[in-house]
């Protein structure tokens, strides 16, 4: 999949938005690279004290996720970086992690910004991870988006807003 496409997304009321980022720490300097492009995301639309929790690998993401959703956030932003080994244990932890928040926010009615690189190496998650020398900045693209479908789903809660 290509970032060619990419909307330029304009979020507007969302200062008052409860959110929560939970981030994987396999991985850590694209970890670090996401956790901060997060952080900046969500300082420029005013949310300015987040809750973020962090996790040993991507796979406990969805649990997580769920206790937030349960607990009444409005939007969560699940960051991780899986890579690409030599056995069949990348694409469990994928599907598995995929699937997981999948399933959360479609029951929970809570979107979820979904932050978690699979890639087939270092190289392309590093491009991705909003470092100074990355091409793009996934964990910045996604707070935007969970911000956005949270608006977006308080205009259905509330049409007189
Ligand atoms: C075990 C494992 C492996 C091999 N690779 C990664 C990875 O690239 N990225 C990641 O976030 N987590 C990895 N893990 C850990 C699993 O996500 C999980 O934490 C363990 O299987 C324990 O449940």
């Amino acid at each position: 999949m290509s970032g060619k496409g990419a909307p330029e997304l304009t979020v507007k009321n969302c200062q008052d938005l409860r959110v929560a980022v939970v981030a994987a720490q396999w991985h850590q300097q694209v970890m670090d690279g996401l956790v901060d492009g997060a952080l900046r995301a969500l300082g420029e639309l005013g949310i300015d004290e987040p809750t973020v929790l962090r996790v040993p690998g991507s796979f406990e993401l969805p649990v997580v996720a769920k206790v937030l959703a349960d607990r009444g956030y409005d939007a969560i932003v699940a960051l991780g970086v899986v890579i690409r080994g030599g056995t069949p244990h990348f694409d469990y932890v994928c599907q598995g992690v995929t699937q997981g928040l999948t399933d959360v926010a479609v029951r929970s009615g809570v979107p979820i910004g979904f932050g978690v690189l699979t890639c087939d190496d270092d190289e392309q998650a590093l491009a991705r991870a909003g470092l100074p020398h990355s091409s793009e900045d996934k964990g910045h693209e996604a707070v935007t988006a969970a911000v956005a479908t949270a608006t977006t789903l308080r205009t259905v809660a509330e049409p007189w807003r």
